[in-house]
């Protein structure tokens, strides 16, 4: 099967997460991606909603978030609304696309943001991602390969190696889809290699975390019940976990364990693509 017959051969909605430094272009790719639709949608200034479109007869949600490193608020700050946004990616998105600007250097600072990123959302995060550079027609102009780029940065390097669905590179003032078709080939492989699933915290990490959390509430009350069923459901987008871990906490405490493991296996489930 080629990568085009992949991409084809799955029609399901595909679920797009942007995200990384503040100016690293993520809204410039949004809108790459929106003038690539079938709807020819508008550019947006910035993308605070989520946005359906259709692209090469898939559906394609694309969720913009606020970038790091900014100078008017602090990381934590923008972290916090990054994690809201990639809530509204619901069950989950298929793939994070680290956007950066292939003109600035992988510093420290970057990769302090990387880390940043896997303490939030687990070290697995990177199984669901592609690096994303941007101005590409900069690139161009200076008549530099992008993996040349890459090879002069051992930390660079090193990070796109550890990310599943590799590089690719945009360049946003470009009309031409084909650079978003082929984009989205890369995402489809990397989705397949997955096993058609999408990202969710509890995988490995915070799924181990979770887990020992409800086993020491074994024993307490509805309101424990809802609390960890609650924390499924922030990360997870649905409401079902909060609902089991409330049920089985009034009926009897020592439940309360079995229901949350539950939850987290239905967001699993509901996470495979039809
Ligand atoms: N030449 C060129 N400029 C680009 C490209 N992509 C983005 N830019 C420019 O980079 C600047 C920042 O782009 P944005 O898309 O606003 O970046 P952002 O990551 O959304 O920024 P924040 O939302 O502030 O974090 C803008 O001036 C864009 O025009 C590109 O591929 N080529
Ligand atoms: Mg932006």
């Amino acid at each position: 099967m080629t990568s085009e017959d992949i991409l084809l051969s799955d029609s399901s909605q595909l679920r797009i997460v942007l995200i990384g430094k503040v100016g690293a272009g993520k809204t410039s790719v949004m809108n790459t991606f929106l003038r690539s639709s079938e709807e020819n949608e508008k550019p947006v200034s910035c993308g605070t909603e989520p946005h359906q479109v259709q692209i090469a007869g898939r559906s394609v949600v694309l969720v913009d978030t606020p970038g790091l490193c900014s100078t008017e608020q602090t990381d934590e700050e923008v972290m916090k609304e990054i994690e809201r946004r990639v809530s509204l990616a619901v069950p989950g998105p298929h793939v994070f696309l680290f956007v950066l600007n292939c003109l600035d250097r992988f510093t420290e600072e970057e990769q302090d943001m990387v880390k940043m990123i896997k303490t939030t959302f687990g070290e697995h995060v990177t199984d669901y991602t592609v690096v994303l550079f941007t101005c590409g027609d900069e690139l161009k102009r200076d008549g530099k390969l992008i993996e040349d780029f890459i090879k002069d940065s051992r930390a660079l390097r090193g990070f796109v190696g550890e990310c599943k669905g590799g590089h690719h590179v945009f360049d946003n003032r470009n009309q031409d889809p084909s650079q978003v078709t082929e984009l989205l080939q890369k995402i489809s492989i990397m989705v397949q290699t997955n096993g058609g699933k999408c990202y969710t915290a509890d995988s490995k990490d915070k799924g181990a975390r979770l887990k020992k959390r409800i086993a020491v509430t074994t024993g307490s009350s509805a309101v424990a019940g809802a609390a960890v069923g609650g924390l499924v459901s922030h990360f997870v987008g649905s409401p079902l976990g909060a609902a089991l871990g409330a049920t089985a906490g009034g009926v009897v405490g020592a439940t309360v364990g079995g229901a949350g493991i539950l939850a987290v296996e239905h967001a699993k489930h509901q996470c495979m693509i039809q």
